[in-house]
């Protein structure tokens, strides 16, 4: 176990975790944080991160003020089969996460809304290299960004994600 804090002052960071449990923040800056081995708890913070779990069940974690006004985060092998996970947190003082909508991206975008009002079809988009984009809002701010889970839908994990979104109360219709 191992905690890693990246520079405070924007500087971009190459943070690497150890092969057992991490807790990994990259503060502000564009930073890389590599979790290796272990259930790692990677913050990349403020800043367009590219963040990598690495093996074992890895939870990806933004607090509201850590959402970057017109900027990426992505997460380079989220995978639902090692049990990784994103969480979302209060910065309190009327600043929490909205979710204002989830894509799956492989030719084309396809647009899943937060709270059900869209109707795709989710199979149509089921292969190998399809994106899960997150579009995230901090309701105190304002600011608005991206979380780009990269080939994180794979082809048969689609009653996976159908799952995991239910359970964390992002639902939607999935047929067209
Ligand atoms: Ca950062
Ligand atoms: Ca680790
Ligand atoms: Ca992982």
């Amino acid at each position: 176990m191992a905690i890693i804090t990246g520079n405070a002052k924007g500087f971009q960071d190459s943070l690497i975790g150890t092969a057992s449990d991490d807790t990994i923040m990259g503060l502000s800056g564009d930073d890389v944080i590599r979790g290796g081995r272990g259930n790692d708890l990677i913050i990349g913070g403020q800043g367009n991160d590219v963040v990598f779990g690495g093996l074992d069940a890895d939870t990806f974690q933004w607090s509201a003020g850590h959402i970057t006004n017109g900027g990426i985060d992505y997460v380079a092998d989220f995978d639902l089969r090692q049990n990784d996970t994103l969480s979302f947190m209060s910065s309190g003082g009327g600043q929490n996460v909205e979710i204002m909508s989830i894509q799956l991206e492989y030719n084309g975008t396809t647009t899943v809304a937060a709270g059900g009002s869209a109707s795709v079809s989710l199979d149509n988009n089921v292969g190998a290299g399809t994106d899960v984009i997150f579009t995230v809002k901090n309701t105190g701010t304002g600011a608005v960004q991206q979380i780009v889970l990269l080939d994180a839908w794979s082809g048969n994990l689609s009653g996976a994600w159908d799952t995991y979104l239910a359970a964390n109360g992002w639902s939607f219709t999935a047929n067209v």
